[in-house]
This record gives C-alpha cells, structure tokens and sequence, in this order.
C-alpha cells in the first residue's frame, strides 16, 4: 500500500504540473510530421482496482498491474528496467530541420513525451526504483520532469522547432521509456 500511496502522491504531482511545458503543443497533422507512438499494454481490470489509470483503448490491452509489476526491476541486478510493452516506438529518428515531431498515445495511460538534457527518472517514486529490491539505487528524477506535460490516451502532442542535433524524450511516469531524435544538420 505503501507504493501505491507514493504513486498517487506522484500522480498528483504531476497533475498540478499537467499546464506547463514549451515547445509541446496539441497536434495539426502534417503528412511530413515524424511519428513517434507511445505504447504500454495496460489491463484495465487490474490497472484500475484502485483508481483510474487505464483508458479502455479499441485493442484489448491486457498486461496485469502484476505482470507489469513483476518486470519492473532485473532479474539479475536491482535496476529498473520497466515493463517492454510500456516504450516509445521508434526509440530513435532521425528527422530533417524544420521537420516536426508527433508523439502518439496510443497506449490506455498517461504519458508524457518530455525533453531532457540526459535521460532520468521521473515524477513517480515507486518508478524510479523508490522502495525497490535491496541494493537498488533509484533513479535520479530528469530536471526536466519538473515541467513535463501529460499526453492523456489517444492524443497527440506535436514538437517543433527543433534545432539540430540529438535530443532526448523520455516519459516522466515511466522513465523507462525513452527516445532519441537526431536532427540532421
Ligand atoms: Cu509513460
């Protein structure tokens, strides 16, 4: 119960912070966008036991809070890994300048698609490796998090102006899930 409650407290964190955020804004679909989809697998049914988490989507998602729990750390070492099917698909592009980018919740959770200097963790402790296994040593939330803008189920937030070079994305609720994209010069 003790996770759960540092989850809600993260969640409302996050919440209060959901008006922020730069160059993020809601999308006009330009056929020479690049895409980016935000994925998990979210069972309705268990995810939402306790409160809402997870929007029924058209696909049936079926990971059980538990599955997703049981691959949160290595079997080998106490690092967070996350659950495979809670990712950022592509995990790298590489796009032209002047090209914008588009990040598609196609999964039933929030998430957030949050530029960070270097990849962290995020707002959500348990997440971050907060009361993991013994020896875990969590992650260290992205500053950027602080600022980072929710992308409720089924919506698409787009960036632009991005200059060139290598930027990484990362979801400050699952930090896990992450991208690279590479600006041409
Ligand atoms: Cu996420």
């Amino acid at each position: 119960m003790r996770r759960l409650a540092l989850l809600v407290g993260g969640l409302v964190v996050l919440v209060g912070l959901w008006a922020f955020g730069a160059r993020v804004t809601t999308a006009q679909v330009h056929s020479n966008d690049a895409d980016i989809a935000l994925v998990d697998n979210c069972d309705p049914a268990t995810f939402n036991a306790t409160r809402p988490l997870c929007t029924q989507t058209p696909h049936k998602l079926d990971t059980t809070f538990a599955e997703f729990q049981a691959l949160l750390f290595s079997q080998l070492a106490a690092n967070i890994i996350g659950h495979p099917a809670w990712q950022f698909s592509p995990g790298y592009i590489s796009i032209r300048a002047g090209q914008t980018v588009r990040a598609i919740n196609a999964g039933g959770e929030d998430h957030t698609f949050t530029e960070v200097a270097a990849f962290g963790g995020g707002l959500v402790p348990p997440l971050n490796g907060v009361n993991g296994p013994a020896g875990t040593v969590p992650l260290v939330p992205a500053p950027a998090c602080s600022s980072s803008t929710i992308v409720p189920s089924g919506e698409t937030v787009q960036v632009a102006g991005l200059a060139p070079g290598v930027h990484k994305f990362q979801c400050c609720i699952h930090p896990w899930m992450r991208a690279v994209v590479d600006v041409e010069h």
